[in-house]
């Protein structure tokens, strides 16, 4: 099913129209409102007529997350707050949370993005939605219900935490459609499996999986363990929450709302924009929204976008599945490194469940590594010579994928702290970056 067929399904010459319209009175209203912006404009020596469609958007400003911290914690925003109807923020790892503020129509356009979401979820009105991302300050829980709620389903405001009364709920109520990052749906499996509650007890038929990266192994790993289909919801505190992308039936990349937030994707290094379906990162450009309008925001998420039509009917561009954010790759001995190669190599290996932990430290000047990771119950033995069969296979593995040496370490079902949230999977104690 699609939400909204006339955007979703618009022939794309004239999404650009609309995307040029709204640009174009977007960097007037910015230009008016956000003293930030008029600035940032000036000194660039641009106004808004030199902006006439969004081809010309290469012409204006990036914006980072540091002007967000300069500027917190209402400096961005581009009306008085007696316009302003809903704050929310993401603690980041250092200093001071990011800061969004909307008015009423900010929050209706987003509650369109999520109604999109979830329609092409397959959920409907006949649907119980769980809702385990976090309520609060996170946009999480307070983004996908109102969503849900849109749509006329049911909703479980159950936010994230307290995993035992999340399953009695989840079986009670008759659950149909789970919400939460995926690391935390690993959990549930896991706990569901250990309540002794059957699965065909449970309703659950799909699942709206997102905040964090994960990959498409991880994807199988929760469709087999859970019996359901698992979506991709992408989005970012900054460009409204989640929403701004979500995948359709074909899984087959993540739609994203193009009509509200505009996508391109550009070189970190150069700043230059690149070409259709090359790797690079992801900057969005906000074409309605009213409270704390954003140009060119740089995500740090890196990601190509494909515009050929998608089987499912939509336009709407696709984006791949987030590698990871530049932040979180690590430099190990030169070569680059995602979390996200490490979680795709372990579950490609039956014996390993996809809960691990990697800590790099830098010894005699040289960096290591050390990947703790749980073996599945069905494989787990105190046999020696077992226990180093396993490690060798999956080192070798690593090797071969990474071109590093890297130094298992396997542990017991179980042992791996989980998170409710978004996991933590990386522990780098190398004082520089
Ligand atoms: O995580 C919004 C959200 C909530 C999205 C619930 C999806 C579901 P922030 O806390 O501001 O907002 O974090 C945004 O999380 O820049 C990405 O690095 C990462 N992220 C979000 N969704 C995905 C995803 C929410 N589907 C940051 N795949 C983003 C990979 C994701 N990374």
């Amino acid at each position: 099913m699609i939400w909204n067929e006339t955007i979703e399904c618009m022939d794309r010459e004239s999404l650009r129209k609309i995307q040029s319209i709204r640009l174009k009175k977007m960097v007037d209203y910015v230009y008016h409102n956000t003293p930030f912006y008029r600035k940032k404009m000036q000194q660039m020596d641009i106004t808004p007529d030199d902006i006439n469609d969004i081809n010309d958007i290469v012409k204006l400003p990036f914006t980072t997350k540091l002007d967000l911290r300069d500027n917190y914690p209402f400096g961005l925003c581009a009306v008085p707050m007696s316009q302003i109807v809903r704050i929310h923020a993401s603690s980041g790892t250092t200093g001071k949370p990011t800061v969004v503020g909307y008015t009423r129509k900010d929050l209706s356009v987003w509650t369109e993005c999520l109604s999109r979401s979830f329609t092409a979820f397959g959920g409907s009105q006949s649907d119980v939605f769980q809702i385990s991302y976090g309520y609060g300050l996170f946009t999480g829980g307070l983004g996908a219900h109102a969503g849900a709620e849109n749509i006329g389903a049911s909703v479980i405001p159950m936010s994230s935490g307290n995993t035992q009364k999340q399953i009695t709920l989840m079986h009670d109520f008759g659950a149909t459609m789970l919400c939460c990052t995926p690391s935390y749906a690993l959990h549930l499996a896991e706990a569901i499996h250990d309540s002794g509650i059957s699965f065909e007890e449970f309703k659950l038929k799909a699942g709206a999986f997102g905040a964090e990266p994960w990959t498409e192994s991880m994807r199988c790993e929760l469709e087999k363990k859970l019996g359901i289909k698992a979506y991709d919801i992408y989005g970012l505190s900054e460009m409204d929450g989640p929403g701004v992308g979500f995948e359709c039936e074909a899984q087959h990349g993540t739609h994203l709302n193009e009509d509200h937030f505009f996508p391109e994707i550009i070189d970190p290094k150069t700043l230059e924009p690149m070409e259709s379906g090359k790797t690079g990162e992801l900057v969005f450009t906000h074409l309605t929204k009213q409270g704390m309008p954003l140009l060119r925001y740089r995500t740090k998420d890196l990601s190509a976008l494909h515009y050929e039509k998608c089987s499912c009917g939509r336009t709407l561009v696709r984006m791949d599945r987030i590698l990871g954010r530049s932040d979180d790759m690590l430099i190990i001995r030169g070569v680059n490194v995602f979390p996200t190669q490490i979680e795709s190599v372990i579950l490609s290996l039956p014996e390993f469940d996809p809960n691990f932990l990697l800590i790099v430290d830098r010894i005699n000047n040289t960096d290591v590594m050390e990947l703790q990771v749980e073996v599945r119950p069905d494989y787990y033995s105190d046999e020696i010579n077992k226990i180093v069969a396993l490690k060798k296979k999956l080192g070798a593995a690593l090797q071969s994928v990474l071109g590093l040496s890297v130094n298992v370490r396997l542990v017991e079902p179980r042992s791996i702290e989980r998170s409710t949230g978004k996991a933590k999977r990386v522990i780098d104690k190398r004082v520089f970056k």
